[in-house]
C-alpha cells in the first residue's frame, strides 16, 4: 500500500500537532527527515530533530514508531508530535509529500485498520462515534461498540442463518430424491427466533441514536406558555425571542444541551392554537410533526391563562399524536400566582417560575433517562442509521424467505433469500463489502483518522 501521511490533531495553532504517516515506505520516507537517526526502536518515544530536504532543521520533535502488523492500522506507522504552529505543520506535511508520502483522504488510516484485518466496519464506525462524542453515554456506547457487542451478537446470528442457509442447500442438491434436510417445524422456529432478535435489535436504535445525537426534548404548548423562556433557561443564554405577544416563535429552534451523563436536543416550537396567519400555522404544524417524532414532551401551561379542561385538551391532542412520548406537565410562572390555587388542578405537574430553579424539572429528566435505559447500559445498543438500514433489509429477506416456506415454493428461492439476509448481516461488520460501501463510511471521518 502507498504511504499515507495526514495531520491527526485539529488544523490551527496548538501546544503540540501530530503528524501520522502510515505505509510500506513509511520508514524509508521519514527517514530521509532524521538523517542522525541511525536505528527506529519500535514504541519508543525519540526526541530528534526534523530536517527539511535542504537541510534546514523545521522543528524539535518526539517520534514514534510503530511497526506493522502491531500499529493501528496494520501497517509500519511513525507518529511525529511537532510544536503545533500551522507553518511548521504544514511545511512538514509538505516535505513528507515531497519524499514519497502521498495525502490521506478522509478515515484512510481507519479504512486501512480495518482492511487489514484490526477491527471490523462497526468497531471502524465507533472509532468515529467516540471522536465525536459529546457525553458520557455516548461515549460509553461507543467504547462497548469499539469493544464488539453488536459484532459479537450478529456473528452469533449470521452463523444461524449459515447453518440454516447450508441445509436448505443440501435440499436443493438432493431435489430429485426429494428429501427434506431441513425439518419445517425446526425452520419456522428458527424464522421466529431470529426475526425476534433482529427485531429486538432494531427497536434498540430509537434509543441508540438518541444517545449518540442527543434525547430529543422538545417544549410544547399554547402560545406564551412561556417555552422560549424555558429553552432560554436550559441553554443559560437569550436563544429564542420571548415577547409578551402569542405567536412569537414561528420556526423550531433546536439546540444541544448537556444534563449530567447525558446529551439532549432540545427543541422550541410554536405555540399550538388555530392560527389564522400563514406562516403560524406552518409553524404549528412543524410543532406537532417534531412531537411526533419526539421521546420526551416537555407540555407548559401558563395556569393564569390556561383553565384546566382547555389544557387537557390539548393533552389529549399530544397523547394522541405522540403516543410514545414521555410526557412531562410544567406549570409555568409560578411567580405570578398561588401555588396552591394551580397544583390542585394539575397534582401531577412540576411548576416554574422566576426565581424557580430548574433542579426539580432536571432531576425528572434524569429519572426517565435511567427507567428507559438511556444510559446505553443495555448490552448491545444500534446507534448507526447504517446498521439500522441493513438489520431492515435482512429482515424483509428472512420474511420473503419465511413466506415461501408457507407457499412451498422452490428450495432455491429460500436459499437466494436468505443469502440476501446473510448479506445484509454481513453488511453491518463488514464482511460483505459493496462496492461504495467503505467509500460511504469512511468518508464521513475526519482527515487524519
Ligand atoms: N412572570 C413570568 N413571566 C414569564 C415566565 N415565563 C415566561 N414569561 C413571560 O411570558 C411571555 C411569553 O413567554 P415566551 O417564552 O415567549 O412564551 P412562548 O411559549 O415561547 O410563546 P410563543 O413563542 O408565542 O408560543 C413573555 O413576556 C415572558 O417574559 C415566568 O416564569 N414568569
Ligand atoms: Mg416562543
Amino acid at each position: 500500500m502507498k504511504t499515507i501521511v495526514a495531520l491527526s490533531t485539529p488544523s490551527g495553532s496548538g501546544a503540540i500537532g501530530i503528524i501520522r504517516v502510515s505505509g510500506d515506505d513509511c520508514l524509508s520516507i521519514v527517514s530521509i527527515h532524521f538523517p542522525k537517526i541511525k536505528s527506529f526502536s519500535p514504541r519508543k518515544a525519540i526526541f530528534c530533530k526534523f530536517y527539511e530536504t535542504n537541510s534546514h532543521v523545521l522543528d524539535e520533535v518526539l517520534l514514534v514508531y510503530f511497526p506493522g502488523p502491531n500499529s493501528y492500522t496494520g501497517e509500519d506507522v511513525v507518529e511525529i508530535s511537532f510544536h503545533g504552529s500551522s507553518y511548521i505543520l504544514e511545511s512538514a506535511l509538505k516535505e513528507l509529500i515531497q519524499s514519497g508520502a502521498i495525502l490521506a483522504k478522509a478515515g484512510e488510516f481507519t479504512q486501512r485498520a480495518f482492511l487489514n484485518g484490526k477491527l471490523d466496519l462497526v468497531q471502524a464506525e465507533a472509532v468515529g462515534d467516540l471522536i465525536a462524542s459529546e457525553s458520557r453515554s455516548a461515549h460509553d456506547l461507543a467504547m462497548r461498540q469499539m469493544k464488539g457487542s453488536v459484532s459479537d451478537r450478529l456473528q452469533e446470528l449470521r452463523q444461524q442463518l449459515i447453518d440454516f442457509a447450508a441445509l436448505i442447500e443440501l435440499e436443493l442438491d438432493f431435489v430429485e430424491e426429494d428429501i427434506e434436510f431441513a425439518q419445517r417445524p425446526a425452520l419456522h422456529k428458527l424464522f421466529n427466533d431470529l426475526k425476534a432478535e433482529i427485531e429486538k435489535m432494531l427497536n434498540t436504535f430509537r434509543l441508540g441514536n438518541a444517545i449518540k445525537n442527543g434525547i430529543p426534548l422538545i417544549l410544547a404548548g399554547a402560545p406564551n406558555a412561556g417555552k422560549s423562556t424555558l429553552l432560554n433557561r436550559f441553554l443559560g443564554e437569550d436563544r429564542a425571542i420571548v415577547t409578551k405577544f402569542a405567536g412569537t416563535t414561528r420556526d423550531s429552534i433546536e439546540e444541544k444541551f448537556r444534563l449530567g451523563d447525558h446529551l439532549f436536543r432540545i427543541v422550541d416550537t410554536a405555540g399550538l392554537r388555530i392560527s389564522n396567519d400563514e406562516i403560524e400555522s406552518l409553524g404549528i404544524e412543524r410543532s406537532w410533526k417534531l412531537m411526533s417524532e419526539g421521546q420526551i414532551i416537555l407540555f407548559l401551561i401558563d395556569p393564569t391563562s390556561c383553565s384546566s379542561e382547555e389544557a387537557n385538551k390539548l393533552e389529549e391532542e399530544i397523547v394522541n399524536r405522540s403516543p410514545n412520548a414521555t410526557i412531562l406537565k410544567i406549570l409555568t410562572k409560578s411567580d405570578l400566582w398561588d401555588k396552591m390555587n394551580y397544583l390542585e388542578y394539575f397534582p401531577d405537574a412540576l411548576h416554574t417560575g422566576i426565581n424557580v430553579d430548574l433542579k426539580n424539572i432536571q432531576t425528572k429528566l434524569s429519572s426517565f433517562v435511567a427507567d428507559d435505559h438511556w444510559d446505553g447500559s443495555s448490552d448491545v445498543l444500534i446507534a448507526n442509521i447504517r446498521h439500522a438500514e441493513a438489520l431492515n433489509s435482512s429482515l424483509t429477506s428472512l420474511n420473503k424467505a419465511e413466506e415461501g416456506l408457507n407457499n412451498k415454493v422452490s428450495g432455491e428461492f429460500i436459499a437466494f433469500e436468505l443469502k440476501e439476509a446473510l448479506n445484509s448481516l454481513g453488511s453491518i461488520t463488514g464482511e460483505v463489502v459493496a462496492d461504495d460501501l467503505l467509500s460511504s463510511v469512511f468518508g464521513r471521518f475526519c482527515i487524519g483518522k
